[in-house]
Order: C-alpha cells, then structure tokens, then sequence
C-alpha cells in the first residue's frame, strides 16, 4: 500500500481505490485533494478504463443482426406515420421524376439562413453538360438584411436578382417570354401547390414575415419582382430535400432517396401515392389523385426513432436537458448540432472522474454545445503522429490552463470516433428502413429491387472524414444481409453528393412543370 501511495504521489494523477472508498471520499471530494501537502488529483479510474466503457457502451448494439432489427422497428413507425401524422411523411404535390431529357434554362434562387443564391441555370438534357450554371450571385444575408420587414425583405431579394441577371446578358429579364423561376427555401411553409405555400414564421432572427405572415410567397415575390420590371414567374418553390432529390433524379434515373445531413437531418423518398393514407395528403382536387400514382414524401426523419434507438447517459442526458425532448431521438444521435455535445458530455465526465486535462475542462467547454463538431472531425482527419494539428485547432477554440497531454488528445479523438461511427451506423440503418419501406411499397423483392441512387447533401456527410464512406459500408452489409444483392449497377444503394442541389433542384423542379413531366 505504501509502495503504491509512493508512486501515485509521483504521478501526482491517478489514483485507483477500491470502490468502496471512493464512494467514502467522493462526496467530500473538490477536484484536488491534498495529501501529505501535496496537491493530488483523485479518480475513480484511468482514462484507459474510462474508455473501455465508452467504447463498449457505443459499439455494443451496432451488431448487424441488431441493426436489422432496429430497421424493421423504425419501418413499422413509419407505416403508422404514412397513415397519420401532420409532422412527418408529408406528401408533396410534385409527383413526377425527370427523365433527364428535359431541357430549357430557369432562374433559380435559394434562400438559405444566411445567403441567398441568384442562378441562371441551364439543363441541356442526358449527357457532358447536362447542367450548366451561366451565372450564380451570392449573397450574403447580413444582420440588416434579416431585419428587413414584409415587402422590404422581398424587395431587396428582386433587386440582388436584377442585379445579377443584368449582369449576365440584360436581355434575359426583359424579353417578351417571362422567364420561368424556381425556388428553394429552406424555411417552413405551408405548401398549397407546386408553386405556392403560405408564408410561416422563419425563425433564425429574421422579420420578413412581419405584416406578411400567412401571404402566399410566391405573390409577395412577384410583387417585388414586377415593380423592378423583372419578366420572371414563378414555377416551382421546393424544399432543401425536394431539391436535392430532384437535382440527382435529372443525372441519374435511379435515384429515389435524398438526405440532408449537416447541422439538422432530412430525408425525401420517391414512393406510390397508395403508400399514404387518403387523409395525408389534405384538400386535394380529385384530378390530382387520378393524375398521380406516385409522390415525393418528405419524411422529416428527424422525429423517429423514439425508444427504438439505443442510447447511453450522455443521449439520456442530452435528451432531459433538451428544450424538446423527444423531439427528433434521430437528429439527436446523428446530426452535426449534436455530434459535438455528446463527445463534450464523455469529456465533461472523463474531466471529473478519470482526469482528462488533469481534470480541468476548459472554461469554455463547460457551456452546453459549445464543442463543434468541426473540431472533431479535425481530430479524426488529423494525420501528425502526435495530433499536434488538431491540439492546435482545439487549444485556439478552447484554452487549456496547461498544456493537453498525447493520452489527452488520443482520448478525445477516439471518443469522437467511436461518436460518428455510431451515427454513421445508425443513419446506414434508418437509410435501410427508408429503402426497405420503399421496396414493399412498390410492391418488389430485396433480391431484385434494382439499384437505387441516394442525393445527398449537408456539412456532415459531404465533409465529416469517413462519415459518408462508414455509413456507405454498413448499408451494403445489411442490404446483403437482409437477402439483398451486392451494389452494383443492377442492385444496392449508393450514396452520392448532389453538387449545387439547391440551385439544381429548384431548376429541375421548374424543368418539370414546364415539361408537364
Ligand atoms: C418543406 O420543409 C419545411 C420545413 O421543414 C416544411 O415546413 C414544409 O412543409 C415542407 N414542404 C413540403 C412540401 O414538404
Ligand atoms: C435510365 O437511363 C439509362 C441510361 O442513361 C437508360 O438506359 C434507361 O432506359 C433509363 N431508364 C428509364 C426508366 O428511363
Ligand atoms: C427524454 O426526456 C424526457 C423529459 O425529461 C423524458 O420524459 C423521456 O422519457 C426521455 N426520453 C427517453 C427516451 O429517455
Ligand atoms: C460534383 O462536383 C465535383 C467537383 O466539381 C465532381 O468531382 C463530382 O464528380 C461531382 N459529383 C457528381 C455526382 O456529379
Ligand atoms: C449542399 O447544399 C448547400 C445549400 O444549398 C450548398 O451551399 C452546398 O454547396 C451543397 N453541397 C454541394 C456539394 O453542392
Ligand atoms: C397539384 C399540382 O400542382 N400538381 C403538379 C405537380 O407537378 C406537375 C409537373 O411535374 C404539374 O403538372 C402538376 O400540376
């Protein structure tokens, strides 16, 4: 006992008791202890052990045999959904896929939560060029710009796509043909047609909605557009999802599926109309039922999964703490806004209780979600023997009052890991039960369900290191597994980034009306 106290003073870190003693000292216990003058830090364990936990408590349902079990359970909430659900598996009123032959040139527009993007697009069909942007402006949308109230809002947008039209070729507004417009909007509404949908509350600090709120968007932006004597109609206003799905869908003619994974999570899904219940699909003229056999549902797949996903202390908490708990469980495991605080909540208790950064969290750390997951991913793309790159980037965004330690850094990048490689196992999943549920649907065998494309788009799965790559892999397995056939041309499912999917998809989604697709 006293060779050990010796030693332990040395390493003035670590210190192993028996269990029963730590629950003596613990609830007394500050972070420091002195002992013999000394200042030593106590645990309960060594970062090693601490660790062991980690891992075992993350990796021990990603089993393929779990998995599928996990899938076959989110599919039955889905079917519930698909026959009643106001939040969830929304049926848009866009009910056709392009061919990819479609040809013509649109204006597309995306406004997003902090720029807005003016396009002149043009699809010139199947092959080499098939999309081609003649000329993009962005712009930023600055702290003026958000507080911009009703008309004003939208009369700046009518002047930034004067401003870049005009620029490009003055002819292209003013002709004597009205040129056709898209729209991706990345904000709620509620859509009354492919072309239109009420105005909502937009969140996220801006005032566009004040005095307008509940007008229909389209009209607000022709109005602006028509006082600059724009010759433009709008076509088309689709979601982020819509769009990325619709941008694919033009390149590649199996694709089915898109998926947002960036700071939130979003899926769409081409399925048959007779997949819904009646009543989703709301205030429909008959002729639009008798028109369409398929439709593109958005999922917000964000909302299942809700005591069917497995998670440890640090979701439970996470979930508690939460401003809606059991909200989106989804989201919530693997989305970018969540990535970061669940590695900060294992950090926050290896600090405490196996002397992480000789028990110090940096101040900063100590704020919920103030761990981004971009310097996780820096972690895990970090290629230096001794992670000195990703010390660097962690150190500027959260000052250390000593020194990280090698175990320090090895730690937090392990435990990103095993945190991404979960979600990445867990989104293969919820894509396997997306994919599942459309198969049956159709009313087609795994076996011989042909290959589907997947438009994916979002920070997370395009640039998060082997995220896109983890989530690819484990999908085959269990498609395979599940009595699919290896991807290929004539089967499985692929995962591929959809370039500029928010300009594309509002051009493709104009192409389509135009072309009556
Ligand atoms: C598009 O997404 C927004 C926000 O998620 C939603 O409010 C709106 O209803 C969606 N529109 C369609 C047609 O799905
Ligand atoms: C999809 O595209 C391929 C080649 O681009 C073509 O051979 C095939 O017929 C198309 N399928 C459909 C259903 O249009
Ligand atoms: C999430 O938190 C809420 C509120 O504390 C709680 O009622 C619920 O049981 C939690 N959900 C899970 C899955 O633990
Ligand atoms: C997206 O763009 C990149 C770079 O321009 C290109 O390498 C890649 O092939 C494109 N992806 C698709 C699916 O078109
Ligand atoms: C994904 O969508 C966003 C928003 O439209 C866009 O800024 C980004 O460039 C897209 N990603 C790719 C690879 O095009
Ligand atoms: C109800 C409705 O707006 N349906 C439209 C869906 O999209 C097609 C073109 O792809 C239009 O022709 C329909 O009018």
């Amino acid at each position: 006992m006293i060779d050990i106290w010796q030693r332990l003073r040395r390493a003035l870190k670590v210190v192993i008791m028996l269990p029963s003693l730590v629950q003596a000292v613990l609830p007394s216990l500050s972070p420091t202890n002195h002992i013999h003058g000394v200042v030593t830090m106590i645990y309960d364990r060594t970062l090693d052990d601490f660790l062991r936990e980690v891992r075992k408590l993350f990796e021990a349902p990603l089993n393929p045999t779990n998995l599928l079990a996990i899938s076959g359970k989110l599919q039955e909430q889905f079917h519930e959904r698909l026959e009643a659900s106001n939040i969830c598996m929304l049926p848009s009123y866009n009910h056709t896929l392009p061919t990819g032959h479609e040809r013509g040139t649109y204006l597309a527009l995306d406004v997003g939560g902090s720029t807005f993007r003016v396009a002149l697009v043009k699809l010139g069909g199947v092959g080499e060029k098939s999309m081609e942007i003649k000329t993009m402006q962005c712009h930023k949308i600055g702290n003026s710009v958000r507080l911009l109230e009703g008309h004003a809002f939208f009369d700046w947008m009518a002047a930034r796509i004067q401003e870049t039209l005009d620029g490009y070729d003055k002819s292209v507004a003013h002709g004597s043909e009205s040129l056709p417009m898209g729209l991706s909007w990345s904000f709620p509404i509620e859509q009354t047609s492919i072309r239109s949908g009420t105005l909502l509350q937009m969140g996220k600090g801006f005032c566009a909605t004040h005095g307008v709120q509940g007008s229909d968007l389209a009209d607000l932006i022709m109005q602006a557009c028509t006082k600059m004597n724009l010759n433009v109609r709008m076509e088309a206003i689709v979601n982020d999802s819509t769009a990325t799905l619709l941008s694919r869908a033009y390149q590649d003619n199996t694709t089915r599926m898109a998926l947002i994974l960036g700071t939130g999570t979003n899926a769409a899904i081409h399925l048959p109309t007779t997949a819904l219940a009646r009543a989703k699909f709301g205030e429909r003229p008959q002729s639009w039922h008798d028109k369409a056999d398929h439709v593109l549902v958005n999922t917000e797949f964000s909302v299942f999964g809700k005591n069917i996903l497995p998670t440890t202390r640090w979701d439970d908490y996470l979930n508690i703490t939460h401003m809606h708990p059991d909200f989106q469980p989804f989201e919530h495991l693997i989305s970018g806004r969540y990535l970061g605080e669940i590695v900060r909540l294992i950090m926050l208790e290896a600090t405490q209780s196996a002397g992480l950064f000789d028990g110090h969290m940096p101040e900063s750390l100590l704020q919920p979600y103030n761990l981004d997951t971009g310097i996780l991913a820096a972690f895990e793309s970090d290629d230096t023997p001794d992670l000195s790159k990703a010390s660097l980037i962690f150190q500027k965004a959260h000052p250390l009052s000593t020194t990280p330690s090698y175990a320090d850094l090895l730690f937090v990048r392990q435990v990103s890991y095993l945190v991404s490689h979960r979600a990445a196992t867990y989104l293969a999943t919820g894509i396997h039960a997306l994919c599942s549920l459309r198969t049956h649907s159709e009313g087609l065998q795994a076996a011989t369900a042909g290959h589907i494309n997947i438009g994916c788009n979002g920070s997370v799965i395009e640039k998060y290191p082997n995220f896109r790559v983890t989530t690819q892999a484990v999908l085959d397995q269990l498609i395979e597994r599940d009595g699919g056939p290896k991807r290929g041309k004539d089967g499985g499912v692929s995962l591929e980034i959809a370039n500029e999917s928010a300009i594309f998809g509002a051009a493709v989604a104009v192409c389509c009306v135009d072309h009556h697709c």
